[in-house]
């Protein structure tokens, strides 16, 4: 497939309300997306790296210059995906610049197939059970506002953001007020130490799905040691940066689950081969994200619909981000997003509504 050119596009998209975890506060959401054109179709990605290097060493600047300077040079003549990863190689790391570029080029050569991403990542569901991830708040009673909304909304499980200070009151004050049939999980964004194991321990009194990241990224042999010491089921989101870190962390015993995050691993056929490996070693997955618009959200959807994914992702209605996605809405259905059916991807952005977000764009004639 040939490649005529690359759109580097930012665009600006307020949150709803500001999203605050360990690591920081978001109002509003800066996305480099990654249009792709060949001869027969376009291709949409969008780089879900945040506009500082809080979450992750990856920053949508940054993104953009790694992808206008070393990505794009690197890509061989006529690409066909499955060549990218390879290709892309010798760049180290930048993961979500390289996912949000191989995401477009998949996008175009399944627009011009014809074929549903989901169809080519061997989905077996038509619609995915979504969850809800909710920030830090400034106080218990605003938090138990937010979660009983999303209840209300059909949101089918509940996950709270923590750190030191905020941690088993949240959780303890859900409990009480929402009982215990809702599926709770929290997520501490690798707020925590060894030290504070006995204080985490606490939270095995709440019934939780899963304690998410805990500890550092790179402390795989810390959160085996953490793991022997809760009955909370330990799940890694920052930590697996690829298949390889998800077989370290399988063999050390550092996760009993994975939140599988498509753009921060390098894309959709890395997922695809976190997915298999956690399969076949007995590992629950389900699909993370970050904040995504209805272009990164319906990707998203499409791998959450394969067979291992057994846990509701954050796979959001677009309401709860943005009051204008950029696509047509993705709507909560009795707690369910359906999968897009049309060719690639499944959804275009709304060409008003994307020209009214964008902050600027950049034409690269390959
Ligand atoms: O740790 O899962 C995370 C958002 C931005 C960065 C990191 C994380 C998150 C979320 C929200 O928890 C997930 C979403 O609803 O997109
Ligand atoms: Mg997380």
């Amino acid at each position: 497939m040939k490649i005529t050119g690359v759109e580097l596009r930012r665009i600006a998209m307020p949150l709803v309300a500001p999203f605050r975890t360990s690591f920081g506060t978001e109002t509003a959401r800066d996305v480099l997306l990654v249009r792709v054109v060949t001869p027969d179709a376009e291709g949409w990605g969008e780089c879900v790296a945040m506009s500082e290097p809080l979450y992750s060493p990856e920053y949508a600047d940054g993104a953009a210059e790694v992808i206008r300077r070393f990505l794009l040079p690197a890509l061989p003549k006529n690409p066909n995906v499955h060549d990218i990863g390879h290709a892309l190689e010798p760049i180290k790391g930048h993961r979500m610049a390289k996912a949000a570029l191989e995401t477009a080029i998949l996008d175009a050569q399944l627009r011009a197939a014809g074929e549903p991403l989901a169809h080519f990542l061997g989905a077996t569901h038509t619609r995915v059970p979504c969850g809800v991830s909710v920030g830090i708040m400034d106080s218990i009673p605003q938090l138990l506002d937010a979660v009983a909304g999303y209840l209300d909304e059909g949101y089918l499980r509940i996950k709270l953001k923590i750190e030191p200070g905020w941690d088993l009151e949240p959780v303890q004050a859900v409990r009480e007020r929402f009982g215990d049939d809702v599926l709770l999980q929290v997520d501490a964004n690798a707020a925590y130490t060894l030290t504070d194991a006995p204080r985490l321990a606490h939270l095995d009194a709440f019934d939780l799905l899963l304690i998410e990241q805990p500890l550092a990224n790179d402390d795989l042999i810390q959160h085996a040691k953490l793991a022997q010491r809760l009955n909370t089921p330990i799940c890694l989101d920052e930590s697996i940066e690829s298949a390889e870190h998800a077989a370290a962390a399988i063999a050390l015993g550092s996760c009993s689950i994975i939140n599988i995050k498509p753009g921060r691993i390098g894309g959709y056929l890395e997922a695809r081969r976190i997915h298999d490996l956690c399969q076949a070693n007995g590992i629950a997955v389900w699909c993370g994200g970050m904040l995504e618009t209805g272009l990164g959200r319906a990707a998203n959807v499409a791998l959450a619909a394969l067979p291992g994914f057994t846990l509701p992702g954050d796979t959001s209605a677009s309401r709860r981000y943005y009051a204008t996605d950029i696509t047509e809405p993705f709507e909560l259905v009795n707690g369910h997003l359906d999968v897009p059916t049309g060719p690639g991807i499944g959804v275009e952005p709304i060409p008003d509504v994307l020209d009214e977000v964008t902050t600027s764009t950049e034409w690269i004639t390959l």
